[in-house]
């Protein structure tokens, strides 16, 4: 007897209904054990796991369509171009709906925010000028403004946080005024997970005529992100946190300001014509894609978007919510844990700083990997909040679509049973 195939509304179902043994069982890596323990993978905020159609896409497209794009006009090239274009159409819907011209491919968010502080950075920030950032920044979104700042002998300032790690909203004004150029901010944090009212601080930002740049490497995973809504001028985000390939970022930017930018990087295929003393550019995005991109990653990120979207980021979003504060609650059960940022769910994401005392999250993380529990541990690339949160590091656990209450339990499990190894 056949048994019938699950047809897709079914399917879809299924996943929308969050049955996560089913989605983990997308994901090849769990089907391995670490340490002896099942694979309890709390560390997605750092990087998340693939699923079997994006690695099979990456094996597909280097098996059948491999070629440079933009360059040949050959049956493969044709190929590789129209598929890595239609990557590009697919984010733009991803990011809310924008123009498929305003996406750029990065190398990550790293890249994207380097891109801006030079392009962006060189043509509108004069001596004396201000760029504002926040106390919560990751240094992909800080080094390259204080970079910029000592270049050009700017001013760089930041808005502070409040006790419970959410931006004091109260100094923004203060903080902003006819000398400020750009305002650029985490829309999530990835050591305190709190979301920012960005619409709030980019409309107070606009007022003054000041650039504003979102880091969206965080958020762009977790839940749906609408650019236009947020009223960003540029949005940031890596593919390897989004289920896709690592080497690929994007780059959202308003096209009047695209077009209105320099390039970054130069060379092959963001030119129009050039000679030896002149060169004119290409049209955006391609301005701003010099040399040969990671194409495969480019093209297998839109499977990874499928993937999400299939199951919906509005439904990953509130699987989230839930599995924070299931998370949390669990967790300051525990004698003496401390969790930083904000503890509502609704006003942050699943990455969940903490620490024990008179434990080094070092130690947390070496106890809990030999229980096969990944999380990251030190200063999260945050130094300056660090210093702010009074800490030199902290133990955090991430979570994504594929965990679920077990794997809280794992860890809460394993950070009893470390308390008691050391004594504590
Ligand atoms: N944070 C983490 O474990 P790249 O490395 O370019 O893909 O992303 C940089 C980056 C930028 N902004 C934020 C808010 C981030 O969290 C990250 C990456 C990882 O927290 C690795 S350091």
């Amino acid at each position: 007897m056949h048994t019938k195939p699950k047809n897709t509304d079914a399917a879809l179902m299924e996943k929308q209904s969050f049955d996560v043994t089913s989605i983990k069982a997308d994901f090849p890596i769990f089907a391995q054990e670490i340490n002896g323990h099942r694979l309890v993978y709390l560390d997605s905020a750092a990087s998340s796991q693939k699923p079997q159609a994006v690695i099979d896409a990456i094996d597909r497209f280097y098996s059948t369509d491999n070629a440079n794009i933009h360059r040949g006009l050959h049956a493969l090239a044709e190929r590789a171009t129209s598929a890595y274009e239609h990557s590009r159409t697919k984010v733009a819907k991803f990011l809310g709906g924008v123009n498929r011209e305003e996406v750029i491919f990065t190398s990550g968010t790293t890249a994207g925010i380097n891109l801006l502080s030079y392009s962006l950075g060189e043509q509108i920030i004069k001596a004396g000028d201000e760029i504002l950032i926040t106390e919560m920044e990751h240094h992909a979104n800080l080094v390259p403004w204080v970079m910029l700042a000592k270049r050009k002998n700017a001013v760089l300032k930041r808005i502070p946080l409040t006790r419970d790690g959410r931006l004091d909203l109260t100094k923004v004004n203060g903080l902003l005024n006819s000398r400020t150029k750009i305002v650029a901010l985490t829309h999530m944090s990835n050591v305190l997970g709190t979301i920012n009212p960005r619409t709030e601080i980019a409309e107070a930002a606009h007022k003054k005529g000041a650039v504003v740049v979102v880091d969206g490497a965080q958020a762009a995973p977790h839940m749906p992100v609408n650019v236009k809504e947020l009223d960003a001028d540029f949005y940031a985000f890596s593919a390897h946190k989004v289920l896709g390939p690592t080497g690929v970022g994007i780059l959202y930017g308003k096209r009047e300001l695209l077009e209105s930018l320099p390039p970054f990087m130069t060379g092959g295929e963001m030119i129009r014509e050039v000679n030896f003393d002149n060169v004119t550019w290409n049209e955006v995005p391609h301005k701003f894609e010099a040399g040969t991109p990671h194409i495969a990653g480019a093209i297998t990120f839109e499977t990874a978007i499928d993937y999400l979207e299939q199951i919906g980021m509005e439904n990953i979003r509130q699987h989230e919510i839930e599995l924070t504060e299931y998370a949390i609650e669990k967790l300051l059960q525990i004698e003496g844990l401390e969790i930083q940022g904000p503890l509502d769910s609704s006003i942050r994401g699943s990455a969940i700083s903490f620490t024990v005392p008179d434990i080094h999250p070092h130690d947390i993380s070496t106890f809990l990997d030999s229980k096969g529990i990944a999380i990251r541990a030190g200063h999260h690339c945050a130094q300056p909040l660090m210093r702010a949160l009074g800490k030199v590091a902290t133990a955090r656990a991430s979570f994504y679509l594929y965990n679920d209450e077990s794997d809280v339990d794992a860890l809460v499990e394993a950070l009893t049973e470390m308390k008691k190894y050391f004594r504590i």
